[in-house]
């Protein structure tokens, strides 16, 4: 077996989930890691904290570690957020395409990441529910941000891997296979327990 101990600079490589609450958030991580969707809406009280390791292509394939950092989006666990940002290499921003609210606040979501990451990391925008074409509601681009945007489905699965490994690539700045990777085990933190 292939070692995995991690990136660059031997540590894991963290990457935030951020967005409101319903979103879509679990459900992403839920599909790209572990192949599954659920309908059934149960909230992340916290953080759940899943590892992903990858190699990068090429002759000199080199293991990488990301750690995917989903946090819950309910208002009231804003207070406790800020000290999960520490340490983020990349964040995907998530809205609901039928949920006009959840993509006006993308741009306080983006505000929160940088205030509290305060470096410069990438960043995309995942619009998801792309499968629930008829309720999709109308939103402009947001190319004034300058981040990119795409529209995903957790339910089928569309654009979940090229959103995710994009913006995996963009980190690293090296070309990722996702092949057969295991995912490790999900972590849970509580914001409260500390
Ligand atoms: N049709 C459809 N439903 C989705 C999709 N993604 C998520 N859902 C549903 O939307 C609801 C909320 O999904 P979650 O993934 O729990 O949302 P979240 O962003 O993690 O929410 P919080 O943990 O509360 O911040 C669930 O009922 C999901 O089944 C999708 O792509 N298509
Ligand atoms: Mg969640």
């Amino acid at each position: 077996m292939k070692s995995m101990e991690t990136s660059p600079n031997g540590k894991s490589l963290k990457v935030i989930v951020i967005g409101d609450g319903g979103a879509g958030k679990t459900s992403l991580v839920n599909r790209f890691i572990h192949r599954t969707f659920s309908s059934i809406y149960k909230t992340t009280i916290g953080v759940d904290i899943s590892p992903f390791n990858t190699v990068t292509k090429g002759p000199r394939q080199r293991a990488i570690r990301f750690v995917l950092w989903d946090m819950s989006g309910q208002t009231h666990f804003k207070r406790f957020r800020s000290r999960f940002y520490s340490g983020t290499s990349g964040a995907i921003v998530v809205y609901d395409l039928t949920n006009a609210t959840s993509f006006r606040n993308v741009q306080e979501w983006i505000k929160e990441c940088q205030e509290n990451v305060r470096k410069i990391i990438p960043i995309i925008i995942v619009g998801n529910k792309s499968d629930l074409t008829e309720l999709r509601v109308d939103t402009p681009r947001l190319l004034e941000h300058g981040f990119p945007v795409y529209y995903t489905s957790a339910k089928n699965g569309d654009e979940v891997d090229n959103s995710f490994m994009t913006l995996f690539e963009e980190i690293v700045e090296e070309p990722l296979e996702k092949g057969d990777t295991e995912p490790g085990k999900t972590t849970h933190i509580s914001y409260d327990s500390s």
